[in-house]
């Protein structure tokens, strides 16, 4: 089957170096291989034409080394305003403007893909990339199946990354991303103001169709929110507590059998001795299999549409054994959402 592939070397959704590494850290480690591997066929940026794109080519005719050719045509979005670099912050938000103009573009290649209905894999890249890569998916699904129908999303992290940025203790956008989605940030209604595009209904997500898993350090007003709205929520204690094939029972049972899904999985959701190579790592996290089942639990409910890994940062290995783990722990949730399991 087809499968549309995307790397997208951002991030400015926080403030640590190298998590734009990420995407070619994966593909190196043989990612893409595998993938090929499981039967599925390839494809890569699929409208090159986007004003990004068009800084990006220009970027990469002025490299030295040229990125192997295979590799080519799945890195894409580098930051449009790197040499710029001005990118004062707007309501709290840590570089609104990039973060606002890469994900637009990036929501426009998602949208491209699924709305042929291809299955599309994206590999971060901080978080903040899931405002493109969730609402060119619902779009997406939206476009082919009507209006109507909306995609679940599977938010597997660590953190919620449900602030408001006006309650954001640190500004960056990557802790934000599902509030947007959602509706429940405060929009700005100016047309210019940054991600002022997702408001469009086509592009949302309801939160009622999101399930969070693994969550162990939410902010407080994140955990009003989750509160106020009723959000699905697994805590590292809820799993705990019934064990991992339990919670994916209850995440599909609220999901329903009749919805797509979209998974983002965020490698911080795994605990550090699996994957120490993001920015934010959190004790008393899954094990990678409790990773892998999740992955195959949404895999086998035959709805998953498209998946996220992201917050890869080889630059944060405590050591070289750190750094191998966490970017072979990636390929692994991948494949086994991608299939690898059924027997
Ligand atoms: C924190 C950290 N909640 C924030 N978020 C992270 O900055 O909003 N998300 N690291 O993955
Ligand atoms: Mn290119
Ligand atoms: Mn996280
Ligand atoms: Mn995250």
């Amino acid at each position: 089957s087809d499968l549309g592939v995307l790397g997208v070397c951002f991030n400015r959704g926080q403030t640590k170096k190298g998590v734009d590494t990420g995407p070619q850290a994966l593909i190196d480690a043989g990612l893409l291989s595998q993938l090929e591997g499981l039967g599925y066929t390839l494809h890569g940026s699929a409208s090159p034409t986007s004003s990004s794109s068009i800084a990006v080519a220009e970027a990469e005719a002025k490299k030295d080394a040229a990125p192997p050719s295979h590799v080519h045509d799945y890195r894409n979005l580098l930051d449009p305003l790197e040499k710029e670099g001005a990118d004062p912050p707007h309501r709290n938000m840590k570089n609104p403007v990039s973060v606002s103009q890469v994900t637009a573009a990036l929501s426009d290649q998602i949208y491209a893909h699924a709305s042929q209905g291809r299955m599309v894999l994206t590999l971060g890249g901080d978080h903040s990339i899931a405002m493109g890569t969730v609402s060119g998916v619902s779009r997406g699904i939206r476009s082919r199946f009507g209006a109507s129908t909306e995609t679940a999303l599977v938010w597997v992290d660590a953190h919620a990354d449900l602030n408001r940025p006006e309650d954001s203790p640190s500004g960056n956008v990557h802790g934000m991303p599902v509030a947007f989605l959602t509706g429940i940030a405060e929009e700005t209604s100016s047309p210019g103001a940054p991600f002022a595009w997702l408001k469009d209904p086509s592009f949302r997500t309801s939160y009622r169709k999101l399930v969070y898993i693994a969550l162990r350090d939410v902010d407080a007003g994140e955990k009003m929110l989750l509160r106020e709205y009723g959000i699905k929520a697994f805590s590292m204690h809820d799993i705990d507590r019934h064990g991992i094939g339990k919670i994916m029972d209850m995440c599909l049972a609220h999901i329903g059998t009749d919805v797509p899904v979209h998974l983002s999985f965020d490698v911080d959701a795994l605990d550090p001795m699996w994957a120490p190579s993001t920015g934010t790592p959190v004790r008393g996290g899954l094990t990678l299999r409790e990773g892998d089942f999740i992955c195959e639990a949404l895999h086998e409910t035959g709805q998953l549409v498209a998946v996220d890994l992201v917050e890869v940062n080889p630059h944060l290995a405590p050591d070289e054994m750190g750094k191998h783990d966490t970017v072979t722990a990636g390929c692994s949730l991948v494949r086994c959402a991608l299939g690898e399991s059924v027997l």
